[in-house]
């Protein structure tokens, strides 16, 4: 197994290992702890200064995980499991990090992580059927295996506004606030955007403001998260269950251990029972209304019940109808964007001082020095909060300038939307493993599942080809063809393309409109992975 030191010419590599892992986050954090349980080198390569990820970037103010804790930790080490105890239902993001801060200490993570360094480019070498990648502090790495963990959620969307670099405030994106924090107390602030992460942070940050414009292009489906604190006798139940829950998340539709799947159709109940049903999820918190009846997510009609319902709720809880109305979404089935998880969000807009501008139908015409200026009107603040989301699932891999075999760019094979095999694997890209690639479940599942199986799986193939003496490994033309198709066949048969979302690249100019996570099941997209593995890596291409 190779680690060398090399030379430092600029072309030629500055070092060695068999893989290199991108990124830090939970996934890069799992794949470096599993992969050298392989006994090969490996290296991982971050860009922030700490491990976490997700969790290290997203420090604005109310951010928060919108799945269970117990649920959303890593199953790998029993002890880990046993000894971790999370203090609400659903964690802060300080706690996440301090979770995975703990991690990385507890599997002595760090000595082969290269913090504050970024991928900034990666190309595959055919005459010595390596991985020659470079870094923004002039590293030229050298591996056998190029793994990519940088994310679906990371590759900051700043939109090019008119006048940002003439406002004379301060403004940052949420995805990259600043560590210190941000004190708005006595502060005008304007926030531009209204999914999940303004909608988490609105609240806290009108407590704090002066006064808080929220300039929103689209409602989006919020529902309540519960923020309690964790409950010992749930805690211990967990505990005392691991295992079983684990195997059950596994096997599950979205990673997550939710119990029966309903076997009833919305449209099959009187309207005072099918409310009945809503208030009883919606009580619970969380996802749990979207899982009311089998069919929510396919039939636009049962959809319909359950968007109004909360349409309902929205007008129950906002005063002034006028912006309850423009809070009630009305332009996509619920659940076709990802659904919001909230603390107070609606009656945030009772407070006397936050108002809601609406974007769309005055558009924002310019930043200016002071504020912001829409086809209606002018408004000044002084701090402005891009709550503007990411170039999803693809950017960040395509900031990574990759080139495969014959110099193929993989921002050209992927210009029409992203090709891959089981979202692990890119035909033309030798080597190459993509956790939580765009083709795999991803963002519709629990993550710290989905990139656990994904590691699981890659450690399994790497062993195969150094038990094997292989070189290489890629998907057909054949088989990636065929997982496309069959990701788009499932999207098809649900209501997503009904929404201009982020799952669709719709919210980045440009970009190709494909449904990019696959939404046939975490379950049955395991199975098939394990299938492949067992087959002797059925649909790859095995070299010498
Ligand atoms: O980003 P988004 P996000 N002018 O893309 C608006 C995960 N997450 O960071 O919809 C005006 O959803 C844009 O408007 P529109 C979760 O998976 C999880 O909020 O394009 N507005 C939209 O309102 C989530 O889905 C958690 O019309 C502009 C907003 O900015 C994903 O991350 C918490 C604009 C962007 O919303 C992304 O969420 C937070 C423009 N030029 C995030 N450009 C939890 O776990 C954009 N917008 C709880």
């Amino acid at each position: 197994m190779t680690q060398t030191q090399t030379s430092s010419a600029t072309t030629q590599p500055t070092a060695a290992f068999d893989a290199l892992i991108v990124g830090a986050g939970f996934g890069g954090m799992y794949a470096l702890h599993r992969f050298r349980q392989l006994g090969i080198s490996v290296r991982a390569v971050e860009a922030g200064d700490g491990v976490g990820g997700t969790w290290y970037w997203n420090r604005y103010p109310g951010a928060r995980v919108d799945v269970e804790s117990m649920t959303y930790s890593f199953s790998f080490s029993p002890e880990l499991e046993q000894d971790w105890s999370w203090s609400k239902f659903y964690a802060s993001q300080e706690e996440l990090l301090i979770y995975a801060n703990h991690v990385a200490d507890r599997f002595d993570l760090r000595k082969d992580i290269q913090f504050e360094t970024r991928v900034t480019s990666a190309r595959y070498d055919e005459a010595t059927r390596r991985w020659l990648i470079g870094t923004d502090r002039g590293d030229l790495y050298s591996v056998k295996y190029f793994i990519t963990a940088a994310g679906c959620l990371s590759a900051t969307n700043v939109p090019d506004f008119k006048g940002l670099e003439s406002f004379q405030g301060d403004w940052y994106h949420t995805s990259q606030w600043p560590k210190a924090g941000v004190d708005l107390t006595g502060k005008r602030v304007g926030i531009i955007g209204t999914g999940s992460t303004g909608i988490q942070s609105i609240p806290v940050i009108a407590e704090q403001a002066d006064y808080l414009y929220v300039f929103q292009r689209t409602a989006n489906f919020s529902l309540p998260s519960d923020d309690s604190p964790m409950d010992p006798v749930r805690e211990a139940e967990w505990k005392a269950k691991y295992r079983e829950h684990r195997a059950a998340q596994l096997v599950s539709r979205a990673g997550a251990d939710v119990g029966s799947i309903p076997d009833r159709s919305a449209l099959d109940v009187s309207p005072e029972e099918r409310d009945e049903v809503y208030e009883h999820f919606y009580r619970q918190g969380g996802f749990a209304l979207l899982q009311s009846f089998n069919d929510l997510g396919t039939n636009l009609e049962a959809n319909e019940t359950a968007a109004e319902f909360v349409r309902n709720k929205i007008r129950a809880i906002v005063k002034d109808q006028e912006v309850a109305e423009l809070l009630a979404p009305k332009d996509h089935p619920i659940g076709t964007k990802r659904i919001c998880m909230d603390t107070h969000y609606y009656g945030t807009y009772n407070r006397d001082n936050i108002k809601l501008v609406d974007v769309k139908t005055n558009p924002i015409v310019e930043i200016t020095p002071t504020g912001l200026r829409t086809t209606a009107g002018e408004y000044e603040f002084d701090v402005l909060v891009l709550a503007t989301g990411f170039d999803a699932m693809t950017g960040p891999l395509l900031r990574m300038n990759i080139v495969g075999k014959d110099g193929i760019e993989l921002k050209d094979q992927w210009a029409a939307g992203p090709k891959t095999y089981l979202g692990l694997t890119v035909a033309g890209f030798p080597n190459m493993f993509t956790i939580t690639g765009p083709g795999s479940p991803s963002v519709l599942a629990v993550m710290t599942v989905a990139v656990e199986q994904h590691v699981d799986w890659i450690a399994d193939a790497i062993s195969h080809l150094e038990d094997q003496e292989l070189a290489q490994m890629e998907p057909s033309e054949q088989a990636q063809e065929a997982w496309v198709e069959h990701v788009n066949e499932v999207a098809d048969m649900t209501l997503f393309r009904h929404a201009n979302s982020w799952y669709l690249g719709a919210n980045i100019e440009g970009k190709a409109r494909v449904f990019m996570p696959y939404i046939g099941g975490f379950g049955y997209y395991k199975e098939k992975c394990d299938e492949v593995a067992a087959h002797g890596y059925e649909g790859f291409v095995l070299s010498k």
